[in-house]
């Protein structure tokens, strides 16, 4: 676990320095392996699956492979969600009511494609500028990006791009911006947990290598309020959801159960200071 100080210093480097830190070793070699050898399993075979920013990549895509809804494929994956140091910082981050947006995995095979730079979800569409609040700013966030290394990573595997610094500018990187990109890499070893602010920006680069499999567990917390990108309580399965621990309950989203239909809820005060009776998250058959 970390101290109060540990934590505050790494909210402020979210959010007022780099954006982003690597955490060493929040995991074993055995987690790694069980993990590593799940998503090869599930990638060996689903091969085309939705990916993103991948949009100049046509030929190379089958190289880059997504594996999604891990809550269901791996007892491994319930557990690196709610890792407790990860559940310390985000909820320092997004409020102690964030939730899990997404768990799901990136392969690049080598000489597999790196992304266009871009930022995360919610987001991840802001070159339509326009679709977003007037004044959107960074001053408080609704992302934030947990990577699991599975493979070391490094320049030459295709590492994460990162350019410190920008999760302020709150915006869609241009074109022009990217041909400026720095060389900065979210580098480390298997185990490893590259943690980021999801505004700043970012891509997978190229993996040049012919021998280097690199693969990563890529979790997206956000503040409960903001809609999750896969959709919890319909894909998580009912087993996982019945049996969820507290924190988990909590990533699932079960603290904040809208959106409700209140007119078939049961009368009294749910909402306010006082209020006694809490609307209920519903565990609903989804098989
Ligand atoms: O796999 C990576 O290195 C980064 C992936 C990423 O940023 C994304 O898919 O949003
Ligand atoms: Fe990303």
């Amino acid at each position: 676990m970390l101290s109060k100080t540990q934590v505050e210093t790494y909210v402020d480097e979210l959010l007022n320095g780099k954006g982003y830190f690597v955490l060493p070793q929040l995991f074993s070699v055995e987690e790694i392996k069980e993990a590593r050898d799940l998503i090869h399993h599930y990638s060996d075979k689903e091969t085309n699956k939705a990916t993103h920013f991948q949009g100049k990549n046509e030929d190379k895509i089958q190289l880059q492979r997504r594996v999604w809804n891990l809550l269901n494929k791996g007892d491994i994956f319930i557990k690196m969600v709610q890792h407790p140091v990860l559940m310390q910082i985000g909820g320092a981050f997004l409020g102690d009511e964030f939730c899990l947006g997404s768990i799901a995995a990136n392969r690049l095979l080598p000489g597999g494609p790196g992304q266009e730079a871009h930022i995360d979800y919610p987001y991840w569409d802001m070159y339509k500028t326009s679709s977003f609040p007037v004044n959107v700013t960074p001053t408080f966030p609704m992302n934030l990006q947990a990577t699991i290394l599975l493979d070391d990573f490094t320049v030459e595997n295709g590492a994460t791009a990162v350019w410190p610094g920008t999760q302020k500018e709150c915006r869609y990187p241009t074109e022009e911006d990217t041909k400026k990109f720095p060389s900065e890499r979210m580098l480390g070893k298997a185990g490893d947990v590259a943690v980021f602010f999801g505004l700043t920006w970012h891509a997978a680069s190229d993996n040049t290598t012919t021998d280097s499999d690199r693969s990563a567990i890529l979790i997206q917390y956000l503040p409960k309020f903001i809609k999750p990108l896969e959709d919890q309580k319909r894909g998580v399965r009912m087993d996982i959801q019945k049996n969820a621990s507290e924190a988990l309950q909590q990533l699932l989203g079960f603290n904040f159960p809208y959106p409700i239909i209140l007119d078939q809820e049961e009368g009294g005060s749910a909402e306010g200071r006082n209020s006694k009776k809490q609307h209920a998250y519903e565990v609903s058959e989804n098989e």
